[in-house]
């Protein structure tokens, strides 16, 4: 059975490496490195292995509550790190870059500080798992577990880079030669959002070191299962990449090859992609063992290229240390670890009481803003409404930046020549004109790309205003909303923070907008902690909502209802410069003694006819509030309403089931029991996506007749 054992041999063809050299050995390779740098790096190599090991013994003893491994990366990642400048670039980092962190100047009782979940912990205080990495005074960013989503943002800070080291902005600072660092494994280059920063990085042609630690498997996947190449092959097709194949397990290779590397993306040739093959010679995580899928033969092969034995013979066939300075180093780390975990494990825990602790941080509004506003301007639709605050704003703050698919006026060759796109909507039109084209921007077709990009922008100070075309193609971003955009600030434990300004058509009523272009599905975002989300109705509330959006620092998703952009009950006078909305504040659209209807976007309109209705046919008034911030919604204002009415009905667009009506009707029977004299009452759309024919429209979108006849069920209860 002896076949059955022996390791698959890979279908790919292998990238030419060298390991420990056969034959005598290029003493010069290793005697050109300053011998106190072969010193150092060689003790924190051990000081990151000794990490590992005091981990997972500690896990043994229920002190730590996960361990996954930098074993077998510590070579490469400590040859980089001389090239690496903390502080100065930016680091997007795998969690295997154990090493490169030591390099960068994290302590090694920081790190443990993670892994036992101190509150002392700079990454996180205690909230994430070991080795996501994330310290603010080295830009190291913090880091989140999906692996590939740090891509996105890598570039969108390379972005930054580049627009802010050539303007003078608050709050906002850059080196011309800095470099974005993001390193991954093999396995998670085969996530698309891999790719789409790659196609961005090109295009282009920013300052980011992709890296690459290739040990051979994705958790028990081979590489050769995830990808029909190996990768420094696969992107032969990328131009203006430059694309390195080395052996990471030699430290000396690394050093020798790594400056040119870096010094081309510094000087802004472009972004080059390391592809290094290292070894894993400890389980993927504490939870998985390696043998069960790993031949005997295959981890012995691997263990003679350890980085860490492959350093050492090097350093003493060279003549340049003996084996006794080796072993005093190591030992010397050994104990630099074992003082870390005492100092970790003395450290104090998290207080419970601080998990609510930067969720989120509103902006302040000052008093009396909403009140602001002399009724003298233009009076505009919403659309138009949304259009001039862009403008307006663009023009106070120069960090923001605009950009998503066609949201551009055109190529700058025929602009002169030709109207301008702006946007399918129209409502980015003429930025690009009057701002330029680092200021509003196309991109890619790839909705991730967008918000990537922004994230990577909005952590560096930048105030992003990336668009989703339409709400309907929202989902391939949702890993950079919910997992990247909405987190930042909570797991960095409020160190970072990350303001964007997403903006998204939405909403039905079109006839002929179908499944693809007429969904709803606001309650899918309002379920993220995190994000606020806001969706006006009107023209004067979109202009307060958007200027105090674009003083968050956190993400705000903001909802633009396309059936609304252009209607003329939408139009307000254009408000007055002081004029803001804070988050969280609804509005009373109709006073009402009999029933309360609590709505938003498209139906804040139909319910407002439905009322009039109601009062013809009964006599009853009702009150209408339009919530317009979904995420925080106004509880004081409905609460208060429903105590003068007794009776409520939530309406909205979106489908009933799990829609946000059934968050509103639940703390409204929760919280207003006692005033109540009907049944809290929800009207959505049918359980069903858009249909394109107009009249199965209707039959499944809220109309007002449907509003009048779930009123007078409340009323005549
Ligand atoms: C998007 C996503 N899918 C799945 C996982 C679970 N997971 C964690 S690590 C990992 C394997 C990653 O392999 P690779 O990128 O090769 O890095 P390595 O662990 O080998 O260094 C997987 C599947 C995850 N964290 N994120």
């Amino acid at each position: 059975m002896r076949s059955m054992a022996a390791p698959m041999r890979s279908r790919r063809s292998a990238v030419p490496l060298r390991s420990v050299p056969a034959g005598p050995p290029d003493r010069s390779r290793v005697t050109r490195i300053p011998v106190e740098e072969i010193r150092e790096d060689f003790r924190l190599a051990w000081v990151s292995r000794f990490l590992d090991d005091r981990e997972i013994a500690l896990q043994k003893q229920s002190r730590v509550f996960f361990q996954i491994s930098g074993a077998g990366h510590e070579a490469l990642l400590l040859g980089l790190g001389h090239e690496l400048r903390p502080g100065y670039d930016w680091f997007f980092p795998y969690y295997r870059d154990r090493a490169l962190m030591l390099s960068l100047g994290v302590t090694p009782e920081e790190i443990l500080l993670e892994a036992v979940g101190s509150s002392s912990d700079p990454a996180s205080g205690g909230r994430q798992m070991p080795c996501h990495w994330g310290y603010a005074r080295l830009n190291v960013v913090t880091q989140s577990s999906a692996t590939g989503s740090q891509c996105l943002p890598a570039v969108g800070c390379a972005e930054a880079t580049r627009y802010i080291s050539r303007r003078d902005l608050p709050g906002c600072r850059a080196h011309g030669d800095e470099l974005t660092y993001v390193s991954l494994g093999d396995g998670a280059t085969s996530e698309g959002e891999f790719w789409e920063s790659l196609n961005t990085a090109c295009t282009l042609h920013l300052p980011v070191l992709f890296v690459v630690a290739d040990n051979g498997y994705a958790i028990s996947v081979p590489t050769a299962d995830q990808s029909p190449a190996a990768i420094s092959e696969l992107l032969g097709g990328f131009r203006g990449l430059q694309v390195h194949a080395l052996d990471g397990c030699d430290y000396f290779e690394v050093r020798s090859r790594v400056p040119a590397i870096v010094s081309a993306v510094r000087a802004g040739v472009g972004p080059a992609l390391v592809h290094a093959r290292v070894t894993r010679p400890y389980s993927h995580s504490a939870a998985d063992t390696q043998s069960k899928y790993r031949s005997r033969e295959e981890l012995e092969e691997e263990s003679a290229r350890d980085p860490l034995v492959v350093f050492e013979k090097a350093v003493v066939e060279a003549g340049v240390l003996r084996a006794e300075e080796m072993a005093a180093l190591k030992e010397e780390a050994r104990q630099i670890v074992q003082a870390a975990a005492r100092a970790a494990l003395a450290a104090p825990r998290p207080d419970p009481a601080t998990v609510t602790h930067h969720v989120v941080a509103l902006p302040s509004v000052p008093p009396g803003a909403e009140e602001a506003d002399d009724g003298s301007g233009e009076v505009v639709a919403l659309g138009e409404a949304i259009k001039r605050t862009l403008h307006e704003q663009m023009a106070l703050d120069e960090r923001i930046r605009v950009f998503g698919e066609d949201v551009a006026d055109a190529r700058e060759a025929v602009l002169a020549n030709v109207e301008g796109k702006g946007g399918v909507f129209g409502t980015t039109f003429g930025l690009q004109r009057r701002f330029g084209i680092a200021r509003c921007y196309n991109t890619p077709l790839a909705e991730a790309n967008i918000v990537g990009r922004a994230v990577g922008q909005g952590i560096r100070g930048l105030r992003p205003v990336p668009e989703i075309q339409f709400f309907d193609y929202i989902w391939t971003a949702m890993q950079q909303i919910k997992t990247e955009a909405a987190t930042v600030r909570w797991r960095s434990n409020g160190a970072f923070s990350c303001p964007m300004v997403l903006r998204v058509p939405i909403g039905g009523y079109l006839a002929g907008g179908a499944i693809w272009h007429s969904q709803s599905g606001e309650s899918i975002f309002t379920h993220i902690p995190g994000l606020t989300v806001v969706m006006p109705s009107r023209a004067a509330d979109a202009v307060g909502l958007l200027r105090t959006a674009l003083q968050a620092t956190d993400p705000v998703m903001f909802l633009e209802h396309k059936h609304l952009l252009r209607q003329p009950y939408t139009r307000d006078p254009f408000p007055s410069p002081g004029f803001q909305i804070p988050f969280g504040r609804g509005r009373v659209v109709l006073q009402g003694d009999d029933l309360t209807i609590v709505t938003w976007g498209a139906l804040v309109e139909k319910s407002r006819q439905a009322a009039a209705v109601l009062q013809a046919e009964l006599g009853a008034t009702v009150a209408v509030i339009d919530l317009r911030s979904l995420l925080p919604w106004d509880r004081d204002l409905v609460a208060e309403q429903v105590a003068h009415t007794s009776r409520v009905l939530v309406a909205h667009e979106d489908i009933l089931t799990s829609g946000f009506g059934a968050e509103v009707a639940s703390w409204v029977s929760e919280h207003c029991f006692g005033d109540l004299d009907a049944p809290v009452t929800r009207l959505g759309a049918t359980d069903t996506h858009v249909a394109y024919e107009p009249t199965l429209e209707r039959a499944i979108l809220p109309q007002v007749d449907d509003i009048v006849a779930a009123g007078r069920r409340v009323l005549e209860f």
